[in-house]
């Protein structure tokens, strides 16, 4: 048993690495979460308790965040503004929060010598062009294009530096685009998914032909526990589960399994700078430390999200007016 400190354990990823370590470990657990508008207190409600516990704080809190460190054994770090269109209109917090925060975490991980893991994204690498034989692997250069991508990116280095210059026992991992349970709806599948509930069109940017590598957050939570339990300190691992899809796919086989027309969509203002492909080799995380995906088809694990949204409509149906109002604002409509 040992004490775990989450943050962002009240967002998407976050909250259901929550509900793992929840049911499948006996770890004490602490959630350190701004609740912004992303963060839902609800995702995680049922398992609060003893053994779980929520502080709403925030990781730029220079002076809670060491007092909760040092009081934890691992610190897992989620907590992030993780949302590409609203970095584009508003980047001030995407600075503070990823950058500033995360240092303020390996600060404290360091003076207290505690095990530090750090959730980033493959989005660090910038894009691929459609018929590039090459996926992104530990070794490809950082080039993010985005200004989230861009503060992930420099979080991932403040790390590597703390791990060589003072020894902090630190893991990193990339992982390709999550879906299911507990996504917030301004990401592309639950947007599409909550529109088509309530009879609006899927909005699709562009032409549709850009490309993402699905992974169910199951599959990337569990990589994460793994890394954190065997992975080498110091290391890089990147999880993906060789789900490339584009835009377009993924909008008709929504609609089809929601029973409407394939073209019942409207292609919409695209992203300014928006990445064409990203695609991951995780042959390091599979050989090294025997991790498989659960979820090898997509079309089941759409159909389970489908289905998650279709029952909550509680969770996320108070949200839907704001979301909607501000891709309105951004001509995303
Ligand atoms: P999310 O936006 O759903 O959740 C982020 C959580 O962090 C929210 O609960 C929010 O309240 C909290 N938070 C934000 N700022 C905070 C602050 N200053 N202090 C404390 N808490 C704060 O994000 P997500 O999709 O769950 O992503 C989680 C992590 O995984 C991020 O680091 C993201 O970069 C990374 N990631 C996401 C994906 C993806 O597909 N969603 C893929 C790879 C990596
Ligand atoms: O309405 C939409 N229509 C559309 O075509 C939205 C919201 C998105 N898109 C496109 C843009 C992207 O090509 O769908 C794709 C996925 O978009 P997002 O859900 O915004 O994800 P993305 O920008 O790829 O980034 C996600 O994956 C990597 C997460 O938001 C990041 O936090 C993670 O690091």
């Amino acid at each position: 048993m040992a004490k775990y400190l989450i943050t962002g354990g009240a967002g998407f990823i976050g909250a259901n690495f929550v509900h793992l370590l929840s049911n499948e470990t006996d770890h004490e657990v602490t959630v350190l979460d701004a609740l912004t508008y992303a963060g839902n207190k609800a995702s995680i409600e049922g398992l609060l308790g003893n053994r779980i516990k929520l502080v709403h704080g925030d990781i730029r809190d220079h002076g809670l965040v060491h007092e909760l460190v040092e009081d934890h054994d691992t610190v897992v770090h989620f907590a992030a503004e993780s949302h590409n269109d609203n970095s584009l209109e508003s980047p001030d917090s995407f600075v503070t929060t990823n950058v500033v925060g995360t240092f303020n975490l390996l600060d404290a991980a360091t003076k207290s010598s505690k095990r530090y893991h750090h959730i980033s994204t493959d989005e660090v690498y910038g894009d691929l062009e459609l018929d590039d034989p090459q996926r992104f692997t530990e070794t490809t250069p950082y080039n993010p294009s985005s200004p989230y991508s861009s503060t992930k990116a420099s979080s991932d280095l403040l790390v590597k530096a703390w791990v060589r210059s003072f020894g902090l026992q630190a893991t990193i991992t990339n992982c390709s685009n999550n879906y299911g349970p507990y996504q917030h709806i301004e990401k592309f599948i639950p947007r599409q998914i909550t529109n088509v509930l309530l009879g609006i069109r899927p909005k699709l940017y562009g032409s549709g032909e850009n490309v993402r590598d699905w992974i169910h957050v199951e599959d990337h939570n569990r990589a994460v526990l793994k890394v954190i339990e065997e992975g080498q300190i110091g290391e890089t691992y990147l999880i993906g589960a060789d789900g490339e899809k584009n835009n377009l796919e993924v909008t008709k086989l929504i609609l089809q399994l929601m029973g409407k027309s394939e073209d019942d969509f409207d292609f919409v203002k695209d992203r300014a700078g928006h990445d064409l492909r990203y695609a991951i080799d995780s042959t390091k995380l599979r050989t090294e430390l025997g991790w498989v995906p659960k979820y090898t088809s997509f079309e089941s694990g759409l159909e389970q999200t489908i289905d998650w949204y279709t029952q909550n409509p509680g969770w996320w149906q108070p949200l839907k007016a704001q979301v909607e109002a501000r891709y309105a604002s951004q001509g995303h409509v």
